[in-house]
């Protein structure tokens, strides 16, 4: 660790990425040697930001904490030859589902998910008996998280394979079985459901759900497939026939009404794994974009009365750089580049690069992931859950992957593919460049797994974003940020006036701090069949405050705050000054 910590890795910025590559190599080589630190390289490129000039800071720590934290679940291992039923996978949440200002953790799994308590001090209790989720039972895959009665508990949405439940959270103490009386189908129509997202996209005051359905996967369907000669594992979804999502408009009284395929979900490709939500063309309702498995990807305009309009193609979203459609397993937003667009990133198969889909004029996109040194270091792995985090609060987001392959024969189909494979996580070099800090790190982001789902949020509100990871055949991964606190960080827990949509889902945030942009909107669904801490959190660097900070609320009211000290939790209800959280 000590020898860690000495060796430094600086400078991959754009013309010196080579360098920097080849100097961490050697590093690594004389490390092993002499058991001792490297001196510095000298910096490359030039600065923008005193907090970090752009290096790749060495101090960046993770630290599984799941044991401690008192979490003994543990997913089955998996039977072999695995199916493409076996190998799907979980998601996982962070979110506070009784109120007390501390993020909570749900794992989905099989017969029932399992619900851990956040006690603070980071300590969780399992609490699945007594919030009644024991009683959940079916094929579980994914989860949603919305407060969709507006009663102030965060509810909960569980998609499985032929299976569908919305769970009313009573008064953040229990679970109640809503789905009959909502008017969903607790047999999701025999339907495989992937992920799913609650946002408000009819009426500001209600959360509607995008609830997405996978393939058809019925008797007469294969269940293995024999991809080389000798060598049966899962099938590929092109051996499936696709099934759309659907959109289910919340009209009150706790009950949903399925909008129409044509005026939406007719125009999307199907086998859709991932949604992430984001205001498209800046009016103020929010779109979507989902991620399918082989087809290309969909990105839903919400023109209001009129529908959705399929706009991927056009906007240059639905296919990769290459010109395929990706295997789109997560996705998520962010302003990576900080020039106050969004941009998604989208993970993929093998042999397949990730993408970074950069905003850009007239809403267009580019992949950027060949420009900014993402493509090739993602070439190889199979990406599932990934998302966007900041994670030593230098302004500039950074992004984490879990990796997993779906074959189980993967390394006897290539010698260089494996199963299991590692986590990566990249360090955003001022919006210009990304390097994977994983072989840097070393530890338990290093070590092969069948990453699937990923939550992101802060449990411990100490400002440094934490993950939570699904590992297949293993016991979730629960990553505490201990990267040193030098730089300064702000959290917004935004609520809305009205109570229909108290948890402000679909706001969005336009701040500023000596002249740099800060976006974000409260979206918590997102990655691989998960959903994250609902809450803004913002890196701010040597920025000890947000010199004016823009919201526009679900309901299209527009409050501006000034003046916001960092290194805080502040809630802010909707028309009324900033308090601090205190958890
Ligand atoms: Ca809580
Ligand atoms: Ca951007
Ligand atoms: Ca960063
Ligand atoms: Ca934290």
């Amino acid at each position: 660790m000590a020898a860690k910590i000495l060796c430094k890795f600086v400078a991959a910025v754009e013309d010196g990425r080579r360098r920097g590559w080849a100097w961490l190599a050697g590093c690594w080589a004389l490390l092993a040697v002499l058991g001792a630190g490297c001196a510095h390289p000298v910096a490359q490129g030039p600065s923008r930001n005193a907090s970090t000039n752009g290096q790749v800071p060495a101090s960046v720590q993770f630290r599984n904490v799941v044991h401690e934290a008192g979490i003994t679940f543990q997913w089955p291992a998996l039977p072999h030859p695995a199916t493409i039923r076996d190998i799907f996978g979980y998601g996982c949440a962070f979110a506070d589902f009784d109120g007390d200002g501390r993020q909570d953790i749900l794992l989905v799994a099989e017969p029932h998910p399992v619900l851990y308590r956040n006690l603070g001090g980071d300590t969780f209790q399992d609490i699945t008996h007594t919030a009644g989720l024991d009683r959940v039972l079916g094929a579980w895959t994914g989860c949603a998280v919305g407060d969709v009665d507006g009663d102030g508990f965060l509810d909960l949405l569980l998609t499985g394979f032929r299976r569908l439940a919305l769970l009313h959270n009573v008064g953040g103490q229990r679970f109640a079985d809503c789905t009959v009386a909502a008017r969903l189908d607790p047999h999701n129509h025999n339907k495989w459901g992937a992920g799913a997202g609650f946002m408000p996209l009819h009426n500001a005051n209600r959360l509607d759900l995008v609830l997405l359905n996978y393939v058809r996967y019925g008797p007469q369907d294969p269940k293995l497939c024999e991809i080389l000669p000798g060598i049966r594992t899962a099938c590929p979804p092109s051996a499936y026939h696709g099934e759309r999502g659907e959109l289910w408009q919340n009209i009150g009284a706790g009950r949903f009404k399925e909008v129409p395929p044509d005026r939406c979900m007719a125009h999307t490709s199907g086998k859709c794994l991932v949604v992430a939500f984001a205001d498209l063309d800046g009016t103020g309702r929010m779109g979507f974009y989902i991620g399918n498995d082989g087809e290309p990807a969909d990105l839903m305009l919400n023109r209001g009365p009129s529908g959705f309009q399929n706009v991927a193609k056009e906007r240059g979203i639905a296919y990769a750089a290459s010109g395929k459609a990706m295997a789109a397993m997560s996705a998520d937003w962010a302003d990576y580049n900080r020039d106050g667009r969004l941009d998604l990133l989208v993970t993929n198969f093998s042999d397949e690069p990730y993408a970074i889909f950069q905003g850009g004029d007239h809403g267009l996109f580019t992949d950027v992931a060949a420009d900014t040194g993402v493509a090739e270091p993602t070439r190889k792995p199979l990406g599932f859950g990934a998302k966007w985090l900041d994670v030593d609060n230098d302004g500039w987001p950074d992004f984490a992957v879990a990796n997993g392959h779906v074959y189980d024969a993967a390394e006897k189909m290539d010698p260089l593919q494996t199963f299991r494979q590692p986590m990566m996580l990249f360090y955003n070099q001022e919006g210009r460049h990304f390097v994977d800090l994983v072989p840097l790190l070393g530890g338990e982001l290093a070590k092969p797994r069948l990453g699937r789902g990923m939550a992101s949020g802060d449990f411990d509100n100490d400002g440094r974003m934490d993950l939570l990871v699904v590992d297949l055949e293993g016991h979730p991964l629960l990553l505490h940020n201990e990267t040193p606190a030098h730089n300064h960080w702000i959290t917004l827990d935004l609520r809305a006036a009205q109570a229909g949509n108290r948890f402000a889902y679909g706001a969005q945030v336009r701040a500023t701090a000596g002249g740099t942009i800060f976006v974000g909107q409260v979206s918590p669904a997102s990655a691989y069949l998960s959903s994250s801490d609902p809450r803004i959190h913002f890196g701010l660097g040597t920025h000890v405050r947000l010199d004016r900070v823009a919201i526009r609320w679900p309901d299209g009211s527009r409050q501006e705050l000034l003046n916001v000290p960092a290194d805080a939790v502040w809630r802010v209800r909707q028309g009324k000054a900033p308090s601090r959280a205190t958890p």
